[in-house]
């Protein structure tokens, strides 16, 4: 990579920053080079991830969030992973309008990915493009994905901390995500809040953050909002650099870093090594195993273990 590529990027280069991201999107084959040189530059930004159900009001509220970051001064990138895009297409277009009126502003980027053609590599996807944005030297990126499963969580997982917003009709999800990006969260916000029923799901969320508090290093505060009135905003922002503050200070953020650090290379592991395997001869072996299957009861973990110490 050329410096004359970071300095483009450095200077909010939009058209620039624009053309990496698809080229990262579309698996260019130059582009893991230009990742790896571009890395040491991703890591001074703060990041922060925004999940919870879909239609919360996430978009909405890193909207307002955004404002919140202009006001002091800083600096703003935005990757919104939309798996709904899948079917609808529509959200997409909602992101656009929602965050769109900060696209004059060199200060902020935003960037919504759908994940047609991603899945499985969607999360590797994820922290490339925020590594990405991030080496403009942005203070702050933000992460925004549905969460309600596993592999919502592994996005989310690569990023310094984790908001998990929920609305007042929210009681079936929390018991869904309970066992994924509820366990990673470390401000709830219960959005919509001019709806009825906030006072039942903060009460919902307490009992299960006293059922859970001997996993964690400290109870996460509940915030209400009302993002599109900009209520409680600026009450989330403050927690949010309040905890970015002690997090770091008490060495979690670094922590965190490692743990993430430690599983993006196990996954490229696992990755390249499967990558290799999977030739063309040992294609053919597998498809005959099918055949094993069926007339020797051959069971998957035999088969595996053939291809794998047999033939490796
Ligand atoms: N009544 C009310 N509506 C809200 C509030 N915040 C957001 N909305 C509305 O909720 C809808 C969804 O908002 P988004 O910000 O797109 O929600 P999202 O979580 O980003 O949605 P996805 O990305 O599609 O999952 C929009 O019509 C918003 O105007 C709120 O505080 N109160
Ligand atoms: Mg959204």
């Amino acid at each position: 990579m050329t410096s004359e590529l970071l300095n483009s990027l450095r200077q909010n280069d939009t058209r620039v920053l624009s053309g990496l991201i698809s080229a990262v999107e579309n698996g260019d084959d130059t582009i893991s080079e230009t990742l790896n040189s571009l890395f040491p530059h991703s890591r001074d930004s703060l990041r922060i991830g925004i999940t919870g159900p879909p239609g919360a009001g996430k978009s909405t509220l890193i909207d307002k969030l955004i404002v919140q970051i202009r006001a002091e001064d800083g600096t703003v990138g935005v990757v919104s992973v939309d798996p709904t895009s899948f079917f609808s297409g529509g959200a997409l277009l909602g992101d656009r309008v929602r965050m769109n009126r900060h696209s004059l502003d060199p200060a902020v980027y935003v960037r919504s990915m759908g994940s047609r053609g991603h899945t499985g590599g969607l999360a590797r996807l994820t922290h490339q493009v925020a590594d990405v944005i991030a080496s403009t030297g942005k203070d702050y990126i933000i992460v925004e994905t549905v969460g309600v499963g596993q592999a919502e969580t592994e996005i989310v997982l690569n990023v310094d901390i984790v908001v998990v917003v929920f609305v007042p009709e929210s009681g079936d999800e929390i018991q869904i995500m309970k066992a994924g990006p509820m366990e990673v969260g470390d401000i709830f916000v219960i959005n919509k809040a001019d709806r009825a029923g906030a006072d039942r799901i903060s009460q919902l969320l307490q009992d299960y953050m006293s059922d859970s508090s001997g996993q964690r290093e400290f109870v996460p505060q509940i915030i209400l909002t009302e993002a599109t009135e900009g209520k409680g905003i600026e009450q989330l922002w403050a927690q949010c650099r309040t905890l970015m503050a002690e997090l770091q200070q008490s060495g979690t953020i670094r922590k965190r870093r490692n743990e993430q650090y430690l599983s993006r290379v196990r996954n490229a592991v696992h990755d390249e090594l499967a990558a290799r395997f999977w030739n063309s001869d040992r294609e053919s072996v597998l498809m005959k195993q099918i055949d094993g299957m069926r007339e020797r009861h051959l069971s998957p973990y035999e088969a595996a273990d053939q291809l794998v110490n047999e033939l490796g």
